[in-house]
């Protein structure tokens, strides 16, 4: 199981920095354009007046009529991008300084009854002491909120016959050994154990990567039916400090439970 996710992990990573590429929730295509753009995944045509922010920066803009964007900022490291417009799936990609130098193209997705957005605001989870050389070492704008993060839910409306999943739209700054052998840190001898993500205080997944659209299988054994649900997302810590817990500081956006059609 774990080696799927990684396999499925590593196509992310591998489709997501050609240029001028459409992201359509890990499926990707090369684009026209010449601009930066949000259209309409199932029709092509552009969508205006959705809302573009960087939480990082505390940057927002929105599409003209013709869903054409600029982003007027300086982007230092991996940084989180949301889309959000009326009756659409919420989005989130990671981007970072090279972005720039190409137009991103994003097709976004009618909401409809098979998934809900359970929290699209953005977290920092961590202590905020971080390395300069850290997958996330961008300046943080919001303070961490701790070590965890936790969500309750019920599962009104999703079809429990079919499986159900917890996506993570965008999650930067783990600080794994896998995350550095894939070159997304530069820490030479530090390293913190993975992201742990609990469903009714059972471990179900461990992160290893950064990324976006990472999709959790909940267990439906673990599901209640129609009572309270919780999901619980830990930092990890890294391993070479032993004198204090040093939190392993990632940030997160975008919590969508999915049913799968
Ligand atoms: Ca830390």
């Amino acid at each position: 199981m774990k080696k799927v996710l990684s396999v499925i992990l590593l196509l992310f990573l591998l489709s997501s920095h050609a240029y001028g590429e459409t992201f359509q929730g890990g499926v990707s295509e090369r684009g026209q354009s010449n601009s930066s753009r949000i259209i309409d995944k199932q029709t092509g045509e552009g969508i205006g007046g959705a809302d573009i922010n960087l939480p990082k920066q505390n940057y927002s803009t929105k599409t003209d009529g013709e869903g054409y964007f600029e982003l007027d900022t300086t982007i230092n490291g991996p940084s989180i991008m949301s889309v959000k417009k009326p009756n659409y799936k919420p989005f989130t990609m990671t981007i970072d300084e090279k972005s720039l130098n190409a137009p991103i193209v994003v097709g976004i997705e009618k909401s409809n009854a098979s998934g809900m957005a359970l929290d699209t605001n953005m977290y920092h989870l961590g202590d905020d002491s971080f390395s300069e050389l850290s997958a996330n070492a961008g300046e943080f704008s919001m303070q961490a909120i701790g070590p965890f993060y936790t969500k309750q839910f019920t599962l009104k409306s999703l079809n429990l016959a079919k499986p159900i999943y917890l996506v993570i739209g965008s999650i930067i700054g783990i600080d794994t050994a896998m995350a550095r052998s894939m070159g997304q840190n530069k820490i030479p001898n530090a390293f913190a154990s993975p992201p742990e993500v609990y469903f009714n205080g059972n471990k179900i997944s461990e992160l290893q990567l950064n990324g976006d659209g990472q999709r959790i299988k909940l267990p439906p054994s673990l599901i209640k039916k129609n009572q309270v649900n919780e999901i619980t997302i830990k930092t990890g810590r890294n391993l070479m400090q032993t004198a204090y817990i040093d939190y392993d500081d990632i940030e997160f956006m975008n919590l969508i439970i999915e049913n799968e059609n």
